[in-house]
């Protein structure tokens, strides 16, 4: 049989079609292979057998912010906190969130020993090592409230103390959160990461190492969970095993615990505990551990009292970064994903506050004094 000249060499219209579709189909397999999979992990290598894993968190929508339900249930008997101040009312009404854009999450806040990497490689010190630098830290002297009479708060302002030695009355770990650290500080820690990826031809076109904004914290938060207390929910008793706030733990040397502790159960910890210490039932959705309780996380947000915004906020004053998530000192009801504070100011740092980092778009942030 001889061939029909399309046969031979011209091209049918079915072969066009078939050609565009099959051309369509790849296409559309490259653009979807250049979405990571939920929870992909990347492993930073940071030298001297040191690693830091972020995760990829696909874009999505969130309601950030709490209902007067929750801030009720939050200064009430369970929640613990105080009643009558603004505090609350920093989380805004719970509202739809949009992340336009996924982005890679760090699986802990920043070890004490990743944070050493970037202090032995650059030299760097931290605002509270510098001449004439302090940084908040637990005072050992401290007797109690006593809030009938004075307030005595337990944290004080200490020369000579630094992420190196936060005071504890205990040997720092290097598998602790590392503290005493300030939004200034976690900046250049970034920054490091950036320079080191870069130079070693890894950082991903249009991507880069930073805080995450007040937004991508709360939705990574959440863990692609509806809007809750927590992370894990509403209910309190389910968070026995997943996180460190205050609980019934007693303080290094004394019969006590901290006196307005309202977790009914042991989290094993007074003070800061290792990172991801609580492992597969401390991870929310994302796969993401200590995002409630640990050591507060500074984001990059600028602080604005009305509530957190989508796009990331700056201020022309009064610089005074966000931080979010509650700490091992926190009651259950200032622990909650909502939650948030203004810090003092950039240079400002204390042994109840770290942070994580993430790898996502490109952000101009304002110089700040
Ligand atoms: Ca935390």
């Amino acid at each position: 049989m001889s061939k029909s000249k399309s046969d031979a060499g011209g091209f049918s219209f079915l072969d066009v079609l078939f050609s565009w579709a099959l051309c369509t189909l790849v296409l559309q397999g490259l653009a979807v292979g250049q979405q990571p999979a939920v929870g992909q992990i990347r492993t930073l290598d940071l030298g001297s057998e040191c690693r830091l894993d972020v995760l990829y968190l696909p874009p999505g929508e969130f309601m950030m912010g709490s209902t007067a339900k929750e801030r009720a249930w939050a200064t009430g008997i369970e929640g613990g906190a105080t009643p009558g101040t603004e505090r609350e009312s920093y989380e805004g009404e719970a509202r739809l969130t949009k992340i336009r854009q996924g982005f890679w999450m760090a699986r802990t806040e920043v070890s004490v020993a990743q944070f050493r990497r970037f202090a032995e490689d650059t030299g760097y010190l931290t605002d509270a090592e510098r001449p004439g630098g302090k940084t908040q830290c637990f005072n050992p002297e401290w007797k109690g409230y006593r809030l009938t009479t004075s307030v005595v708060h337990p944290w004080e302002p200490m020369a000579g103390k630094s992420w190196r030695d936060p005071n504890w009355q205990f040997p720092q770990q290097e598998n602790f959160p590392v503290v005493c650290v300030s939004w200034a500080d976690a900046r250049a820690f970034c920054r490091w990461l950036n320079d080191r990826e870069q130079a070693a031809g890894r950082l991903p076109e249009g991507l880069e190492y930073r805080l995450p904004t007040d937004a991508e914290w709360e939705y990574a938060c959440r863990g692609g969970r509806p809007r809750a207390n927590f992370w894990w929910g509403d209910e309190l008793e389910e968070g026995v095993g997943r996180l460190n706030i205050s609980a019934i733990d007693l303080l290094p040397d004394r019969n006590r615990t901290w006196p307005l502790a309202r977790a009914t159960w042991s989290d094993g910890f007074a003070f800061v505990s290792p990172v991801d210490h609580y492992g597969e039932l401390g991870r929310n959705g994302f796969g993401l551990a200590d995002m409630c309780g640990g050591v507060w996380e500074v984001v990059l947000d600028h602080f604005d009292p009305k509530g957190g915004h989508e796009e990331p906020f700056f201020a022309k004053e009064n610089y005074r970064p966000v931080c979010r998530g509650g700490n091992y000192f926190d009651v259950p009801g200032n622990a909650r994903c909502a939650v948030r504070l203004g810090l003092m100011g950039p240079h400002y740092s204390d042994s109840r506050d770290g942070f994580r980092i993430c790898l996502g778009r490109k952000i101009a942030v304002p110089a700040v004094p």
